[in-house]
């Protein structure tokens, strides 16, 4: 199939799973096209089959915002003539799917161009219920010729909050079970941990949903009984107040801040835990991407976290901002080797087992299948 895909290029849970989709598909045969304003950061250009069309967004005096919604749209009917695309995969509904939706129109007497949306999560639970773009992410969900949702959980969120009759096809998250895999002797970890101390990992793009104070209180009261480091991987608005935080309790020497990074797979793997406290995930991908590397993830029972780690065996679950319950998981974990080595196995093995990509890719192939048949 010729596939055209527009995500956020940016780092950011959507954007690196459009964009791993998009590898994935092209290692099996398909040609994909990446239709964006930047280059997704995990977007390896030298992979067969994969194309990449930028969308320049020209300015104008009287433009105080640019228009990118309407040049990504021009960029999407004209990718879809001159390469012939079957459809288009949109990951994240504003503004996405409205772009996709006018040039499904630009085309339409010439051919029919079907759309899938991907539902990831802030664009139904945060973005989508704005006032100002509830009217906008309703009306492109129900024109999308095929939605997607990454969990149960966000897919009886958009009935909930939108009232979306059509169907929602809940594809889950992925990961590349080779890529992302466990490093037992953990070699690495010496440059953090100079002194053989356990690690403790957070990654995120630290917007408030993140929690990431969270991270640094749970520190906090894990080295009152067990000498430990945290990695902190990623950069957004809250890391300044989070690197104060740290220095106020006296623990920014044992919390490195690594900011963003290309290569999480390298660096996952060399910590013992993962805490993901956020207020909420409608999936929660890091999580995945830990257990897939034999890290335990210690997080908040929220969203649809629950359908992925299930609490006791691959991972532990506590309520949001409860950080005596995460630090006391936390504790046990680096405390308790036989726990620790039963949870990171039954981590790796669920992942394997329910979320490795040659499970879920075909279940995106059946759906684009079933999408461009039903549009003929
Ligand atoms: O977490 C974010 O704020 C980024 C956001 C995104 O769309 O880039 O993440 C969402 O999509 C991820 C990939 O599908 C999910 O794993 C995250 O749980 C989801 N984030 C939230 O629901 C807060």
């Amino acid at each position: 199939m010729n596939v055209g895909i527009t995500c956020y290029p940016t780092y950011g849970g959507s954007g690196i799973v459009a964009t791993e989709l998009g590898l994935e598909l092209a290692n099996r045969g398909h040609e994909v096209h990446f239709i964006s304003y930047a280059n997704p950061i995990r977007l390896d250009l030298e992979t067969p089959r994969i194309h990449y069309h930028e969308v320049d967004v020209s300015t104008y005096p009287l433009f105080q915002y640019p228009p990118y919604c309407l040049a990504l749209a021009s960029r999407m009917a004209e990718v879809a003539e001159s390469y012939e695309l079957d459809l288009l995969h949109v990951h994240y509904a504003i503004p996405h799917s409205i772009s996709a939706m006018l040039a499904q129109q630009m085309l339409a007497r010439k051919r029919n161009l079907p759309f899938i949306t991907t539902l990831h999560g802030t664009d139904i639970t945060l973005v989508g219920t704005d006032r100002s773009y509830f009217p906008i992410t309703k009306f492109s969900i129900e024109q999308s010729t095929g939605i997607t949702s990454i969990s149960d959980y966000l897919r009886a969120r958009t009935v909930d909050v939108f009232g979306v009759a059509n169907e929602i096809r809940v594809i889950k998250n992925f990961v590349n079970c080779d890529l992302y895999h466990p490093d037992d002797a953990k070699k690495g970890a010496s440059v953090y941990a100079p002194a053989g101390e356990k690690l403790l990992i957070h990654l995120s793009n630290f917007r408030p949903v993140k929690r990431v104070n969270d991270c640094v209180r749970i520190l906090a009261e894990v080295r009152k009984h067990v000498p430990a480091h945290l990695l902190m991987v990623g950069d957004g608005p809250d890391r300044s107040p989070c690197e104060y935080l740290a220095r106020e309790l006296k623990i920014d020497r044992h919390i490195s801040f690594l900011g963003k990074q290309n290569h999480v797979e390298r660096i996952i793997p060399l910590a013992h835990a993962l805490l993901m406290p956020s207020d909420l995930e409608s999936f929660g991908l890091v999580a995945l991407e830990a257990m897939a590397c034999g890290v335990v993830p210690v997080a908040t029972n929220v969203g649809g976290v629950p359908e992925l780690v299930t609490h006791g065996e691959d991972g532990f679950l506590e309520g949001v901002g409860d950080i005596e319950a995460q630090a006391a998981r936390v504790v046990q974990l680096l405390t308790d080797d036989d726990l620790h080595y039963r949870m990171r196995k039954a981590g790796r093995w669920n992942a394997s087992a329910r979320f490795c990509s040659d499970k879920i890719i075909p279940q995106y192939e059946k759906y684009y299948r079933d999408v461009v048949n039903a549009a003929r």
